[in-house]
């Protein structure tokens, strides 16, 4: 599957980028393209240039609002996000536009932090206005939801994800929601915290994009799992996840019969992998919730038998019995046996229902607290009217 990818404001640049050595990596070792092209759209000139790998030219760099910002960002106010957004947006879809392997596009993959004000504002009007020109070409969104500290401290962060998520999922085909504070680890410093964040986040697209453009026929699996089986998953609220389980150093030292024991023990580093995917899905969420599930897994092609695939259906199924499911197999030559997992089209996810309850409370409380302003103006205004003026 090839994707355009979107990335807006610092954070979704700073994922899309990532996405970007994903394509190169997937060049590198596998020699198939998976991106056809990686974008870093923002109102802030300076988030753009720390960039490591999208192209630093302006047709993949791009700076927008630069007129009512002079590109310094929105400082949070998801509104004006939106606003510019809707100015400049014939202008972004006409740079993504004129990449060079646009028509090989399958689908966009619009990227961006729910908590902050450019991408937060930007990403629902550009998936609304890319929609409404690529009817036949599936928009997602990832969308990154704030570490626990920044909802504490600050109402806007609170205000901003729920009419983020409420508006993106009006328009878009699916939105992967992930989780910041599920990635926190405790003893590095937040930098090197958002890299290794942001690395993780990207992951799990790597082999579910290469496994359906590959050419070699040894690469082939006996189930594939292209574009269209990840397109028909998609749908609303989704999840993701990989795992991975290491292959023994010591492999079979009689020779290529493969025992029944080893059979086992290779179902065994599967489901390993799979709980693996599962614990370390990118937002908290009960599979019982999901009505489409998907699953690849990726191994050297002797260590994929038909016991192992059944156990991964029979666990997936058991876990989210209303889900279709789909799945697929990719051999690889060598390297650990990996899991991918998808779990989508949710009818809940709690944190996601938790934003839009504190959300609807703190706009009560902000039209109490500004009608109890109005009052102490109006008595202001009535001591002030005695006071001779200098102007
Ligand atoms: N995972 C991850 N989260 C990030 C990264 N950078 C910022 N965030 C999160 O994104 C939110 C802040 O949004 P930004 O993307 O910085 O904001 P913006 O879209 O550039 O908007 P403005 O700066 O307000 O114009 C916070 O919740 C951060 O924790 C990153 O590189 N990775
Ligand atoms: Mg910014």
């Amino acid at each position: 599957m090839k994707l355009v990818v979107v990335g807006l404001g610092q954070c979704g640049g700073r994922i899309a980028d990532e996405f970007a050595r994903l394509n190169k990596r997937a060049r590198g070792l596998r020699g198939l393209d998976i991106i056809t092209g990686a974008y870093a759209v923002n109102t802030d000139l300076a988030d753009l240039s720390g960039l490591h790998t999208i192209r630093s030219d302006f047709s993949q760099r791009i700076v927008i609002g630069k007129k009512k910002t002079g590109g310094h960002g929105v400082g949070k106010i998801n509104e004006l996000g939106a606003e510019i957004a809707r100015e400049d947006s014939d202008m972004v879809i006409e740079t993504i536009r004129n990449t060079e392997h646009f028509a090989d596009t399958d689908a966009f993959l619009l990227i961006a932090s729910a908590g902050g004000g450019t991408g937060s504002g930007a990403v629902p009007v550009m998936t609304q206005q890319i929609k409404e020109r690529y009817v036949d070409k599936p928009v997602y969104n990832l969308i990154v939801l704030p570490f626990e500290h920044e909802v504490i401290t600050e109402d806007r962060t609170i205000y901003n994800v729920a009419t983020c998520l409420k508006s993106s999922y009006l328009v878009a085909d699916a939105i992967f929601l992930v989780d910041n504070q599920r990635y926190v680890m405790k003893d590095s410093s937040l930098t090197h915290n958002l890299a290794k964040i942001n690395t993780t986040i990207a992951q799990p697209f790597f082999n579910l994009l290469c496994a359906g453009e590959e050419k070699k026929q040894r690469f082939i699996g006996a189930k594939i799992l292209d574009a269209g089986d990840i397109i028909q998953t998609l749908v609303g609220w989704t999840t993701l996840g990989h795992g991975r389980s290491q292959t023994p150093m010591f492999k079979s030292l009689f020779g290529g019969n493969r025992n029944f024991r080893e059979k086992a023990s290779e179902t065994q580093k599967g489901t390993h992998a799979l709980d693996e995917a599962i614990s370390g899905l990118s937002i908290r969420c009960n599979p019982l919730d999901s009505k489409r599930a998907l699953y690849l897994i990726s191994a050297p092609a002797r260590e994929i038998n038909v016991d192992l695939i059944k156990e991964l259906g029979t666990y997936i199924k058991n876990m989210a019995p209303e889900a279709i499911i789909r799945s697929g197999d990719y051999p690889r030559e060598k390297g650990n046996m990996e899991v991918t997992v998808i779990l989508s089209e949710m009818s809940d996810v709690e944190k996601v229902r938790n934003y839009f309850t504190k959300a609807i409370n703190l706009i009560s409380e902000l039209k109490k607290r500004q009608e109890g302003v109005v009052t102490t103006q109006r008595g202001i205004d009535i001591t002030i009217k005695d006071i001779p003026s200098l102007l």
